[in-house]
């Protein structure tokens, strides 16, 4: 229960995990419960305790996550649990957080019983905060459409729309909850994709990244304008080391004007230092909508963390269709990392896939 409830802060707790309180009674009859519901208010305890009132005291905690034991922007929990009297917490997933971390302990020395009993929906819930907290990468989740043959566009990169009315609209909700969406020059050259969220309530504001190493981008490309002027600007991401021409820095500077942000790559266009970068300045989660060069070089770089795949009800028999992901040519199917099936849902006739590669240590 209280994961069901810490999941109703997605979109809103990020970069901060979602978390999930229950409040219940020594016979298990739940008095309240509460949630993380944005970054910078009120933590998953708290919300719940002002819920509970007077009725906290003797009562048992459920906790998603350990509960705090600083004071950042609000905090700490561990105090608030002590003040409020209960009398026993039990929660998930330990917090790997220095700055945070230490709260079942600090319970403890209160006299309060603190149980660390491991979930696994709790520590799914948790893994972006794990994630970023354990490597200061963001999540990184990959989503496309393709047909059952494995295309996701025809040879001349037509793609609209493979997948059905429902899937769209699940992936612009999806877009809405997420700190950043990256996607390849390909796709901004072909599609001109605004990549916003659209007819679905926008939960915070999405910055949007363009892998470009040669600086490519049309200045008059969707992907730069803002449709409200708070949006963060469109971060172009270039090899500085690859178009190291007169033309270059003059296409640089072009996109500098109309407003966006150019940040380099690693050595040899690697993603990684960028996307750390990008981590270090609130990117917790990164939802990838891109073209197969861009998805295989996530791979190439094992930086994919998951992937929603829509199976939408097509056979293209192309010989040369687009693919999802590609550019590693491995040799053995062996060598391939195999990913976790977590989920196999309907959208109206497409089938939505969801697989996971993380391995986050927790
Ligand atoms: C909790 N309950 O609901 C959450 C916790 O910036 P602050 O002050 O909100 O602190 C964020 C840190 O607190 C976060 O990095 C994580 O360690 C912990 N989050 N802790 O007891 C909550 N969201
Ligand atoms: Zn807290």
């Amino acid at each position: 229960m209280a994961v069901r409830v810490a999941s109703r802060g997605h979109g809103g707790a990020e970069p901060n995990p979602m978390v999930g309180c229950v409040i219940a009674d020594r016979n298990g009859n739940v008095i309240a419960d509460g949630y993380h519901r944005r970054c910078g208010g009120p933590h998953a305890e708290v919300d719940a305790l002002a819920a509970a009132g007077s009725r906290a005291r003797g009562a048992l905690a459920l906790v998603t996550l350990e509960p705090c034991n600083h004071r950042g922007r609000t905090g700490p929990c561990s105090e608030a649990l002590v003040a409020a009297g209960v009398s026993e917490v039990i929660y998930a997933v330990a917090d790997p957080n220095p700055l945070a971390k230490g709260g079942a302990a600090r319970l403890r020395e209160c006299g309060i019983r603190a149980f660390h009993v491991p979930h696994a929906a709790a520590t799914e819930l948790a893994l972006p905060f794990l994630k970023r907290m354990h490597t200061g990468l963001p999540w990184i989740s990959a989503k496309w459409a393709q047909s059952i043959d494995g295309a996701v566009a025809l040879a001349n990169g037509d793609s609209q729309w493979l997948s059905g009315t429902r899937s769209r609209r699940l992936v612009h909700r999806e877009r809405a909850r997420v700190d950043a969406i990256l996607t390849g020059i390909g796709t901004v050259l072909e599609d001109d994709p605004r990549l916003t969220a659209r007819e679905v309530r926008v939960h915070r504001a999405q910055r949007r990244v363009v892998f470009d190493p040669d600086a490519r981008t049309p200045p008059d490309a969707n992907v730069l304008k803002q449709d409200n002027e708070s949006a963060a600007p469109t971060t172009i991401l270039v090899d500085p080391t690859s178009g190291n021409d007169l033309s270059f820095a003059r296409r640089v500077d072009l996109l500098a004007a109309r407003g966006a942000r150019v940040m380099p790559l690693g050595p040899g266009g690697t993603l990684e230092t960028a996307l750390r970068a990008l981590a270090g300045e609130g990117v917790s989660t990164l939802l990838v909508e891109a073209g197969g060069g861009l998805v295989g070089r996530l791979l190439r770089e094992q930086l994919l963390d998951e992937a929603w795949v829509f199976v939408a009800p097509l056979l293209v028999a192309d010989d040369v269709a687009r693919r999802s992901a590609r550019g590693l040519a491995p040799e053995v199917l062996a060598a391939i990392p195999r990913g976790r099936l977590l989920s196999v849902r309907r959208r109206g006739e497409d089938a939505l896939l969801h697989y996971r590669w993380a391995r986050v240590a927790t």
